[in-house]
Order: structure tokens, then sequence, then C-alpha cells
């Protein structure tokens, strides 16, 4: 990865965790269990809010015998650092985007295949049902383990400094961050667009320096990042649904004795649903806030992007990429057929 002087003051910055204060209480047992949670998002994004009033119910409830440091805004790092650490043990906990976690589970990606779900009813019965199943039960193959519940980042919208997203023309050799992920590459790809694979922690910058002259993200981020001050053009494409699996290195997990992991495991899946609920809230009020930032707000019709996708062979590629199984479970959750 490249190391930019963003990253690096942001590694120097690494000694204040949120939840460090803890830490320092005179009266404070010492704990038995401190763990590290390590995460890409802005302190002020409900993903951070929720998971350290989690880490706090954690202490109480275990009485200070389990500590989880969270360690928020890429700190320890980019989301490929995190992932190796979250492997290797280096850190005990890490959220990352289902479609990112397939760079190591390939099949993870799947419910993040563009205008498959129809809106959040969909999405939480899915991932909350077989869907989610589906890929737990493929990432538990890995040596990660993975909360029931996952977390929202939102339904993505488009952005651009260059001009706004109307149509799928309009992202004909568009310059686009997209994460780091083979179904984002692909995606963009068959939009024709130039997809340039950079991690959320180089986002910022590329953008200001225009090394990219767009990028994809829901409300909450674009809003918590402040991707406006960089971005003129805001476009709702709804392009596809991304969340944040919860994962925990394996031998880290199982050090934890049967209750306490009982505890951990159930203030995290509460944080999760409160989370959602922040984030849809959230993302039905930024429209208004983004635009009297200075953005220029346009819809988009879904239709002729899904027809771009089909015609270039998107849904077929990765229809034989994940198999027919994991297939028909996508199709059952969207209520239809994407080929
Ligand atoms: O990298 C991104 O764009 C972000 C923050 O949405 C994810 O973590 C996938």
């Amino acid at each position: 990865m490249t190391i930019s002087r963003r990253t690096l003051l942001q590694g120097t910055a690494a000694a204040t965790a949120i939840g460090s204060f803890h830490i320092g209480r005179a009266n404070a047992q010492t704990p038995e269990f401190t763990y590290k949670y390590a995460n890409n998002l802005p302190v002020a994004h409900p993903m951070n809010i929720r998971a350290n009033e989690a880490v706090e119910k954690i202490k109480d409830e275990t009485k200070g015998r389990v500590l989880i440091q969270i360690f928020p805004n890429n700190q320890l790092g980019s989301d490929t650092d995190m992932l190796s650490q979250v492997r290797s043990g280096g850190v005990e906990f890490f959220t990352l985007s289902p479609l990112i976690l397939s760079t190591l589970v390939p099949n993870a990606s799947v419910s993040g295949i563009g205008f498959a779900f129809p809106n959040y009813d969909a999405v939480w019965k899915a991932m909350d049902g077989e869907l989610g199943a589906y890929v737990r039960g493929q990432i538990a193959k890995s040596n990660l383990v993975v909360m029931d519940k996952i977390w929202d980042n939102g339904f993505r919208q488009m952005t651009s400094s260059r001009g706004p997203i109307n149509t799928p023309d309009d992202l004909k050799g568009f310059k686009i961050r997209v994460p780091v992920s083979p179904l984002w590459t692909s995606m963009f790809t068959a939009f024709q667009a130039s997809p340039a694979s950079i991690n959320f922690a180089e986002v910022y910058t590329a953008l200001q320096t225009k090394v990219v002259d767009g990028q994809e993200n829901p409300l909450a981020i674009i809003s918590t990042a402040k991707l406006f001050e960089v971005q003129k053009y805001l476009s709702a494409t709804n392009h596809m649904w991304d969340g944040f699996w919860f994962l925990a290195n394996r031998r880290a997990w199982e050090r934890l004795p049967e209750d306490l992991r009982t505890i951990v495991a159930k203030n995290i899946d509460a944080a999760a649903l409160l989370e959602r609920a922040d984030v849809a809230k959230l993302n039905a009020g930024l429209k208004d806030e983004l635009v009297s930032k200075g953005m220029t707000y346009n819809d988009t019709k879904a239709e002729p992007f899904r027809d771009a996708l089909r015609k270039a062979g998107f849904y077929a590629e990765w229809k034989k990429k994940y198999g027919d199984e994991a297939w028909a479970i996508l199709e059952k959750a969207v209520g239809g057929s994407l080929s």
C-alpha cells in the first residue's frame, strides 16, 4: 500500500483510542482482556457512536473484565492493513464491508451485487435471514469469527467534481475511486468507467488532489467524512447496498470464557440494530444538508443502469463466480431474477 502523509499523521494519533479514558480511572480493576476494535469510519459516524456505547455496557456487565478500546478513522491503517491485523491477532475486532472481505472470503460479496435490493426491508430480511446465514457460514471457514448482525453502511450514491451522473453514459471514462474489491471494479468496468481501487483512508486526499474525479458512498459517509468539501455533484443512484460485518480474530474470541463471549456478542449485536436505525434516519435527512453545504443534487432512474450491467454481462459473470447455490439464495432474497 502507499502510505500518504495523511495516513502517517493518523498513525501517530493512534495513541488516543476512543475508549481509552476508561484506563485512567483510579479504582478500575485491571481488565483481564484488553482488546482492540479498529475501523475506517470517522468518530461522528453512528457506527462509532453505537460501538462506544456497547463497549461501556460490556465493561459494566463483565465487571471490568473485558475492556475494548476503539481505534476509529483508520488510525491503525487502511482496511487492507486492518484485515491483516485481525487475521493475525494484531487487533481483536474489525468491521469491514462484505465486498472488501471478499478479498479473503470470495462469496462474501454476494450481498453487494448492483441494484439487487429494492429497499431496507428486503436488506434486513435477507441479511438477518438466509443470505446472511450463508455468508456467515462462508466467513466461518476462515480464521475469523463474525457476529450475527451486520451493521449498516447504506445504499451507495455517486459524487463527482466533474459533473452530475444522470445516466450510465455519464460513467463512460469517469475516473472513480472504488474500494478494494473485485466486485466493485467489475461493476464500474461494466459501466465503462475507469475505476481505481483505493482504500477509504486515502479517499479524501485522492479527491482533493484529483487523482480521481468521483467516488461512491452512502450519504452518512459523504457527510461525516466531509467528502462534500472536495466533491460538487451528488447523484442519487442507490446502485448497491453495503454493510459492515463485525469480525473477531478467532483465537482472541476463543480465549474469552463462554459467559464473557455471550455478553460481548449480545451488546455488539444490539448496537448494530441501533446503528441501523441511526443510519437510516441520517440518510433520509442528509440530502438537504449536503445541498446546503454546496452540493448539486440529482435523482436517477435505476433501470438504465441495471440494463447497462445486464448488457455488459455483469450479472451472468457473477452468477458463474458465486455458483448456483449462492445466486439462488440472493435471488430468493431480492424477490426475482437478476440476470
Ligand atoms: O471504503 C468505503 O467507501 C466505505 C467506507 O464505504 C467502506 O468501508 C466500504
